[in-house]
């Protein structure tokens, strides 16, 4: 049983991570929207966060885009264009860097549709909620990468003329089988499961915390505050991502 959250100095904590990481073979990692907060991305819950503005039956569901298409594509329309105007920031390079010491052995599940892992520099990434960057005709489900270009408020696919949708998972949506199941497989495997950013409460992305310890993985949290999962996790690194992940990989290199 992983030992209680107290109020372990951060530095224990990181200590203690580092103690964990140094040594894993395979490490995993969940991220949310949390580590693109320093890129100046709005996460979805808290303060200021997207689903303040917007209900998410409203604008994240199926059910929201069929019944007002127009509002669904201005919401992912303000978020895409705020993509064209941030950059990846320390935190994702801090997972940049554990993915190159550990090559093979890593694999990153992000909840994000941001792209910003990838334009990080991040290789082997696992979008189980879609990305922001693409689009997929409702006609004939061909998926293209539009980038952060601007698009008409209401899409069409040029072949079809059927209404374009953003490529991501919405809610009551099943997650891609083949993308989720590798990320179940990769949690499974691993021996270290970092969950980076997230309030831990959508599933089932959040259940992977518990398919990591049934597995025997230890698992570090880092986030600003404790999230859903944080006394299931054996440490809490509280603290901005775009500090802690680096401070971890500027410790991992000093000691080995
Ligand atoms: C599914 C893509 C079944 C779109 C997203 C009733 C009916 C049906 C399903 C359900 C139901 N009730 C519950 C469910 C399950 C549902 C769910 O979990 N609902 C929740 C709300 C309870 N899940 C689903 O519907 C999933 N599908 O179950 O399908 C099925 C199976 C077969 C066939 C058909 C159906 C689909 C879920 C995916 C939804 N899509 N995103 C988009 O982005 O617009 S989810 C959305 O939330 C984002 O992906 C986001 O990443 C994700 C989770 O949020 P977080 O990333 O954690 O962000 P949040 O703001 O919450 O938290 C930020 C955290 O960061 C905080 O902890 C904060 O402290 C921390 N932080 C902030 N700054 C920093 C920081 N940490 C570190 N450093 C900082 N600087």
């Amino acid at each position: 049983m992983p030992p209680p959250i107290d109020a372990e100095s951060f530095t224990e904590a990181l200590d203690r991570a580092v103690r964990i990481l140094r040594p894993a073979k395979k490490v995993a990692v969940l991220t949310g929207a949390g580590i693109s907060a320093e890129s100046g991305l709005a996460t979805f819950r808290g303060g200021g966060g997207l689903w303040e503005g917007q209900r998410i039956e409203d604008v994240a569901t199926p059910r929201a885009f069929a019944r007002d298409p127009l509002l669904v594509w201005r919401f992912y329309n303000l978020r895409r264009a705020n993509l064209a105007t941030v950059n990846p920031n320390p935190g994702h390079r801090a997972l940049v860097e554990l993915e190159n010491r550990l090559g093979a052995d890593f694999t990153l599940v992000t909840q994000n549709v941001d792209g910003l892992h990838q334009a990080a520099g991040s290789h082997n990434v696992l979008e189980i909620h879609g990305a922001l960057r693409r689009v997929r005709c409702v006609g004939c489900q061909r998926v293209s990468d539009r980038g952060v270009e601007v698009l008409p408020e209401l899409p069409h696919c040029e072949e079809r003329g059927s209404l374009l949708r953003p490529d991501v998972v919405w809610f009551e949506e099943a997650l891609p089988d083949d993308i989720w199941g590798r990320a179940v497989e990769a949690v499974q495997a691993c021996d270290c499961f970092l969950v980076v950013g997230t309030s831990a409460v959508v599933y089932p992305a959040a259940g992977l915390i518990d398919v990591a310890r049934m597995e025997g993985a230890d698992v570090i949290e880092a986030n600003l505050e404790p999230s859903a999962v944080s006394t299931r996790v054996n440490i809490l690194l509280l603290g901005p991502a775009g500090t802690s992940l680096p401070e971890l990989l500027k410790r991992m290199k000093e000691e080995g």
